[in-house]
């Protein structure tokens, strides 16, 4: 349901077995490492782009945005690649699992999704670094060991791939959880 503001971001939804994956290394970490917020499994993305809150006049602004954005890219092939935190070890705020594969296509992608200063919506001033959040806050006592693989059994061989085929306007239910809702996808087609 979209209310009158509603808090809107745009970004990838990603590969359902590495979800699978994703859960079940969760489960390991989740027991090791004290971190005040777990993301529910249903909310994983990777964020292009966080717009906040938005107009209703915004709203078909951001969709004609993304549909023509969706046209000048063709679908491209993601990876899993490894573990991080953001923050410094003895207090990380955001634990993340990461992204590979053909990063060029994304990064393109996120430069043009960026453009939306005509929107309304100012140009990101960090870089990009496309992960997925797994954790916020870490509450432990020790810092966190590095690299996070370290919590993990080892890794078997295949490498979790997958089509990126579409991008997607979410909208985040602060107090819901899941918290993100998928309320409209553009599909790329160049
Ligand atoms: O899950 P990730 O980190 O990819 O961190 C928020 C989340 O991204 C980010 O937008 C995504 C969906 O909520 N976000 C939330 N508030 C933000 C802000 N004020 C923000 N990003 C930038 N500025």
């Amino acid at each position: 349901m979209i209310t009158e503001f509603p808090r809107l971001f745009i970004a990838i939804s990603i590969d359902e077995g590495w979800r699978i994956q994703l859960a079940e290394q969760v489960n390991l970490l989740q027991h090791k490492l004290p971190f005040q917020k777990w993301v529910h499994l249903e909310d994983y993305h990777i964020t292009l782009k966080f717009l906040g809150e938005a107009s209703v006049e915004q709203f078909p602004k951001i969709q004609n945005h993304l549909a023509q954005v969706s046209k000048m890219i063709q679908p491209f092939e993601l990876t899993e690649k490894g573990w991080g935190t953001f923050g410094p070890l003895e207090a990380p705020n955001i634990l993340w699992a990461g992204v590979g594969g053909d990063l060029d296509s994304l990064n393109k992608l996120q430069q043009h999704i960026d453009h939306m200063e005509d929107h309304g919506f100012p140009k990101e001033n960090r870089k990009f670094h496309p992960h997925l959040t797994i954790a916020r806050r870490y509450k432990g006592k020790a810092p966190l060991a590095a690299p996070i693989e370290a919590y993990l059994p080892k890794a078997n061989e295949s490498i979790i791939k997958w089509s990126v085929t579409e991008i997607k306007l979410y909208q985040s239910h602060v107090h819901k959880s899941p918290m993100y809702e998928p309320l409209d996808s553009f599909t790329l087609s160049k």
